[in-house]
């Protein structure tokens, strides 16, 4: 009988551990065990083929200072009691991790570096939970964990306002902790272009400077030089985070205009816009030149960026002028064809070859009236939202598709109402976030490659304000890339919070404490 109780008490407290655990986002698998590791001044250590060098080091900063030990890295050591990171090609993707706390030792298997990266993220978490700093001691766990999705993202728009170079870095620190693995950096728009163009140096002499005779006053203008973006590049790597880069055209080309006013179907002479809205200017598509233009752009930026995925805009690109254009209407006519989307058709065709002589895959925000992308197109829904209709167009076509959707995933609307933004938007609630499903109540959709959120920087002054619209938002977010469906509760969600929230208070990173929670 009192060997009963006693099992009894062990497997409630085992289902109890089970329960309590706070990562985000939430694990394929935890099962909590019994016993604990001391891990007061642990070795850390790995086979020096597998280079996981950067994930080492990177363990270690966090061990010594986040929770004041004193480990230390011995590589091949994995002996006794070490904390051992090893690639492990059978588990199930590059990024799935196994992390494996026991008396004896941690172990944290990845699929690459990736998944011990991830892998390492869950450790911290799970330790702000299950680490007893008087004892040294971690609570025993089993972990399995893989990703729902491949493509997880957080886009930010330094075209709008200027944000500098440091910023980008903090951000992509915070988003890899939830195992985001790309940054979208929305580079040009009307209100500023800002990456250097060594062959068109007026695009940021002329076209990164805002001149704030309207809006705030303040002076919102930069630019990132080639050599910080490759920086950046390096940075946001060893956190397994790819950067993709967006010039968006042909519309929201306003800038590039105001540098280069003769790639416009009139040769108009603008100004580098300091308010929000849609522009009729748009790159001439019957003008050689502009693909001239691009193609050169292309050319530079894909030394910058090694990844093969390129953003090249392609929303809000209204076609008024193109209709009115007697260049564009050749065009048209050479082409044999009679309405002015196919067009917009014709100018994704002459980037894409551009594209492809650099080994780049265009990324373009989905407009449903345009009759054809190109081929090998990922197309991004956005504020059409996520309906079936796009679902299905997009795989008849034979585009991949990212999801994110003005109702769920647009972190420039407010969190509240009466949070300060504007007028028209919605409020998107942490809630609402949380909701959404990239494969709408079906189990999985093969052509749905993943999810970002778009934080559109028109109200977005600086970066301690895209932390703040960002955060708690894209834990939510997360989950719906990483955790998937069937591991989604909002409950369990919304109880592990607090730790997060403590975690950036130590860090000082801006976040929305969302009161209405504990109402
Ligand atoms: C639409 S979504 C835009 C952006 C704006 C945003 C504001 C998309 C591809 N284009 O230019 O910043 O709405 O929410």
């Amino acid at each position: 009988m009192k060997k009963l109780s006693l099992l009894t008490f062990i497997l409630i407290s085992v289902s109890i551990f089970a329960q309590q655990h706070k990562i985000i986002p939430e694990p394929s698998e935890v099962r909590a065990m019994n016993d604990v590791f001391d891990i007061s001044s642990p070795t850390i250590s790995f086979a020096p083929q597998d280079s996981v060098d950067f994930e080492a080091a990177y363990l270690l900063a966090m061990l010594n200072n986040d929770f004041g030990l004193s480990a230390a890295i011995v590589p091949n050591a994995m002996t006794e009691h070490t904390i051992d990171l090893v690639l492990d090609s059978k588990l199930p993707d590059a990024e799935a991790y196994a992390l494996t706390i026991t008396g004896q030792k941690v172990e944290i298997k990845g699929g690459s570096a990736a998944g011990i990266f991830y892998g390492i993220q869950s450790l911290q978490q799970w330790m702000w939970e299950h680490f007893d700093a008087h004892k040294g001691v971690v609570q025993a766990v089993a972990i399995d964990d893989s990703p729902q999705y491949e493509y997880r993202a957080l886009m930010l728009d330094p075209a709008r306002h200027f944000l500098p170079i440091e910023g980008l870095k903090q951000y992509v620190d915070v988003m890899a902790k939830y195992k985001f693995n790309r940054l979208h950096l929305h580079l040009s728009d009307d209100q500023g272009w800002r990456i250097e163009i060594q062959k068109y140096p007026l695009l940021t002499e002329v076209g990164s400077v805002r001149k704030e005779t309207k809006g705030d006053g303040q002076p919102h203008s930069g630019f990132y030089s080639q050599q910080q973006m490759k920086d950046l590049v390096v940075y946001a790597a060893q956190r397994h985070v790819s950067i993709i880069p967006e010039i968006d055209v042909p519309g929201h080309s306003v800038a590039a205009i105001v540098a280069y006013p003769e790639l416009t179907c009139f040769n108009e002479a603008l100004e580098v816009r300091t308010t929000p809205g849609v522009s009729k200017n748009l790159l001439c598509a019957g003008n050689d030149d502009v693909f001239t233009f691009l193609d050169d752009v292309i050319g530079e930026m894909a030394e910058v960026f090694p990844g093969n995925e390129f953003h090249i805009g392609g929303d809000e690109a209204p076609l008024d002028h193109w209709i009115e254009c007697p260049k564009c209407q050749g065009r048209l006519k050479e082409l044999k064809k009679d309405t002015p989307q196919d067009l917009m058709s014709y100018f994704f065709k002459r980037v894409n070859q551009s594209l492809q002589k650099h080994n780049k895959q265009p990324l373009i925000w989905y407009e449903l009236d345009v009759p054809q992308y190109p081929q090998n197109s990922t197309m991004y829904t956005w504020r059409m939202g996520l309906s079936s209709k796009v679902i299905k167009k997009s795989a008849q076509l034979g585009y991949k598709l990212i999801s994110c959707p003005g109702e769920h995933a647009y972190f420039d609307y407010p969190q509240f109402k009466g949070e300060e933004t504007c007028d028209w938007m919605p409020v998107l609630t942490l809630e609402q976030v949380y909701k959404f499903d990239p494969a709408m109540g079906e189990k999985k959709r093969e052509h749905i490659i993943g999810v970002e959120a778009t934080l559109w920087g028109e109200y977005i002054k600086d970066i301690d304000r895209a932390f703040y619209m960002t955060w708690p938002r894209g834990m939510a977010l997360s989950e719906a890339g990483w955790a998937g469906e069937n591991k989604k509760n909002w409950g369990t969600f919304t109880n592990k919070l607090d730790v997060h929230f403590n975690y950036f208070d130590s860090k000082s990173v801006a976040y929305r404490l969302p009161v209405e929670l504990h109402q």
